[in-house]
């Protein structure tokens, strides 16, 4: 157990109680409630304000309730939300020229969730593999990198080695495979052993893993691989994307492009990508696949679709959302701070040795702390985090995730790096 005493105020703890009680037990949040956010920070039900260091997994990238996207919203929300894609609507059209042309693909296929997107790229993997690759019917494979996150889903589960996501939930998706990740000679070795191979979707870097940045070289090398055996090569960047790792997409690879122009012409392109989360601002699920015309047109009317994909408010929605991040240099600041961030990070552990390592790219950042078989030490800091003012949550035992919105600032940067040396003293 842990050995942090978790006594919170009655108040606090009412609204605990009654999610216990009448929602299911499928998460296990870091005890504090918020009901209120602005840029970097939230703000408990006590009024207590908290550094957002997780930014719901990297959703609210552009900060919580910005105030263009916000307003966008509440202005969409009074004219149109829903057509449904029986009809057409007068911001979709609009909202794919936006992306296609700053992604630097032919087309986009709207969608909800994360997760979602990922079953799209899958379908059109699929599609492509017997409409173009020549792939016998049923027999197409989809590899996928070993310690991935794609999401919840019975055919994304299928695709991951977790235990505690699998565990139950059996039978999985045939035709799922996976290749260790960051390892081009397996990579390579599996394409060439088999021609039913159809695509490869991976991470540009592993966010649930523990934020595990791969080799220079990596996603290039996969590019090229992908390339000489035929095989599509799909980025999850829900989580790496929309200037999170301190480029326009993670795949661009390292440059300070603000509009994506790089991904263009880059070798790490990769043949589709899907976003996510920070697509809306974490205003609401919004997500997408993007690739071109020889593998979106594969699908055709009827054989793929969701009420909600697409639709006006979403549309209204990611427009400001990806403008913000395009005027505010959300790239290059997520890019400057995550310098910074790394490198006061790297000064506390030479005082502090609980800190093993300090990985990541942008603001997509992790340590990795000296746990002496304690598992609920990363844990027990993140409660000790809270208590100082800033939120972040472990992955597996021994790592913390700190990725906050990338508005933040270097004054914020230097009083949050205070905070966690703070509190880290506390297990020195
Ligand atoms: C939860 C992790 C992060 C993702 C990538 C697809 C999805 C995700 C690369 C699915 C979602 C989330 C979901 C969240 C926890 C979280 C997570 F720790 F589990 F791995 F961010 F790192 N591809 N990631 O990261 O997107 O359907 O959720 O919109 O509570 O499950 P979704």
């Amino acid at each position: 157990m842990s050995t942090i005493a978790t006594l919170e105020s009655v108040k606090v703890q009412s609204y605990i109680d009654i999610e216990e009680k009448y929602g299911a037990h499928n998460y296990h949040p870091l005890p504090v409630v918020l009901e209120r956010g602005e840029g970097i920070y939230v703000w408990d039900v006590e009024g207590k304000r908290y550094f957002d260091f997780l930014s719901a997994y990297s959703a609210v990238n552009q900060g919580h309730c910005h105030p263009r996207i916000i307003n966008a919203m509440i202005t969409q929300a009074q004219t149109l939300t829903l057509t449904s894609r029986a009809f057409h609507n007068n911001l979709l059209g609009a909202t794919e020229e936006f992306m296609a042309t700053l992604f630097g693909y032919d087309k986009v296929l709207m969608m909800n969730t994360g997760v979602e997107a990922v079953e799209t790229a899958i379908k059109l993997v699929r599609k492509w593999a017997y409409m173009v690759k020549g792939v016998e019917k049923n027999k197409a494979r989809i590899l996928f990198a070993s310690n991935n996150f794609h999401g919840r889903t019975t055919t994304v589960i299928s695709a991951s080695n977790d235990p505690t996501a699998r565990e139950g939930f059996g039978p999985f998706m045939p035709g799922i495979d996976s290749v260790a990740y960051n390892d081009l000679d397996a990579l390579k070795r599996e394409l060439a052993s088999d021609p039913n191979i159809a695509g490869f979707i991976v991470e540009p870097i592993q966010g649930e893993a523990g934020v595990f940045v791969p080799d220079e070289g990596y996603l290039a090398g996969v590019a090229a691989i992908c390339k000489e055996y035929n095989v599509l090569f799909v980025a999850d960047e829900i989580q790496t994307g929309i200037a999170r790792t301190g480029s326009l997409l993670a795949t661009c690879g390292e440059c300070n492009c603000k509009s994506g122009e790089c991904n263009q012409s880059k070798v790490t392109k990769p043949d589709m990508i899907i976003l996510g989360k920070a697509l809306s601002g974490g205003a609401m699920p919004v997500s997408a696949v993007l690739c071109n015309d020889d593998i979106m047109l594969n699908i055709k009317p009827g054989e793929h679709g969701s009420t909600f994909g697409g639709n006006p408010l979403a549309c209204a929605v990611t427009l400001e959302a990806l403008q913000v991040v395009i005027d505010e240099d959300l790239a290059g600041n997520a890019k400057r701070m995550g310098e910074i961030f790394r490198a006061g990070l790297r000064e506390i552990a030479k005082r502090n040795p609980i800190i093993t390592l300090v990985r990541g790219k942008g603001l997509l950042n992790a340590i990795v702390i000296e746990d002496g078989g304690h598992k609920d030490l990363a844990w027990d800091i993140c409660m000790v985090f809270r208590d100082n003012g800033l939120l972040a949550k472990p992955t597996h035992t021994n790592k913390i995730r700190l990725a906050p919105p990338l508005v933040i600032n270097e004054d914020q940067i230097y009083e949050a790096l205070a905070i966690i040396e703070k509190s880290l003293k506390r297990f020195m």
